[in-house]
């Protein structure tokens, strides 16, 4: 896939769909990457392009259809609206470069308000 400079650019050329992504091959362990939890349904590994010191993706193993947060319904396994503390973009006007919901645990130095 090509390099791109921005999250923000990757997320105006990311098409939303249902299709398989890089998180699937993350799953499947066919790319490396540095798991810091897992269980029965979800993954948690360091994102490639940290925003901070700590910034770690939250993800569930079995997509289900659930691409973002605003796909998510009761019948979802993990109740994704319990994250809603922390970062979850959504869609492209929110910077969402990945079609696979996930939870961007971010920390280790100051955070500003509002979001760019
Ligand atoms: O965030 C998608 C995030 O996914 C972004 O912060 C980069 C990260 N990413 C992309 N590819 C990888 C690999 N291969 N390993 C780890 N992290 C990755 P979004 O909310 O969709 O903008």
């Amino acid at each position: 896939s090509v390099v791109m400079a921005s999250e923000k650019e990757a997320a105006l050329a990311a098409i939303p769909s249902d299709s398989p992504t890089i998180f699937d091959k993350i799953i499947s362990r066919e790319i490396p990457h540095h798991v810091v939890y897992e269980d029965d349904n979800v993954l948690a590994f360091r994102d490639i392009r940290p925003q901070g010191p700590i910034h770690i993706l939250v993800i569930p193993k079995v997509k289900d259809g659930l691409t973002g947060l605003s796909k998510a319904e009761e019948n979802h396994s993990t109740s994704w609206a319990a994250f809603s503390t922390i970062v979850i973009n959504d869609g492209p006007q929110g910077c969402q470069a990945v079609y696979h919901i996930h939870v961007h645990v971010i920390g280790g130095r100051q955070m500003n308000w509002p979001p760019g």
